[in-house]
């Protein structure tokens, strides 16, 4: 093919790429707004993330804090406890590896898709309030069955009257 066409090509690829890379993630815990490690998705040194709206998962599920550091984790145990509510993101693929690799997944968490339900949306052509959509989710099989005997959150806050503050990854002994 002539260079031209070629130039073509690649400047079509590279508009459509980051496009098409673009991942859907629910956050519920640290990750969200005005929570401990919110930055990290703000940090374009970590790839992109692009706020969506905020959601609610269809089914409950326990959300729970467990451990010395005080860490949120959504069990994937559908059907108990109550339904949570958290932020979407629109990541590309460099942030989706990073976040990856932060919480740990596969082994401290696992990243599966769950039914949500529309909040308030700000995304241009994105889903009505109140309507069904589909997004990944840190969720976790991996856990102590006592944490299913702790208190299950609608909405998980760090600085919350529950006094469990949240120790950063940094600052862990
Ligand atoms: N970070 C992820 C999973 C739990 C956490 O603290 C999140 O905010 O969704």
């Amino acid at each position: 093919m002539g260079v031209r066409t070629w130039i073509k090509a690649a400047a079509l690829l590279s508009a459509l790429t980051p496009l098409g890379s673009m991942t859907r993630i629910f956050v519920y815990g640290t990750l969200k707004r005005g929570q401990p490690n919110h930055f990290r998705m703000m940090d374009a040194a970590n790839g992109k993330a692009e706020f969506c709206g905020s959601a609610q998962t269809a089914e409950a599920f326990p959300l729970v804090i467990a451990g010395k550091y005080n860490i949120p984790f959504l069990l994937n145990v559908p059907g108990t406890g109550r339904r949570v509510r958290g932020e979407v993101y629109r990541v590309d693929a460099k942030m989706l590896a990073f976040l990856d690799d932060f919480e740990n997944c596969p082994s401290m968490y696992q990243r599966t898709a769950v039914r949500l339900v529309a909040g308030d949306w700000t995304e241009p052509d994105g889903p009505a309030p109140g309507t069904g959509l589909e997004a990944f989710v840190y969720s976790t099989t991996a856990y102590q069955p006592d944490s299913l005997k702790l208190p299950m959150l609608e909405n998980y806050d760090a600085y919350g009257s529950h006094g469990l503050v949240y120790a950063l990854r940094e600052s862990r002994q």
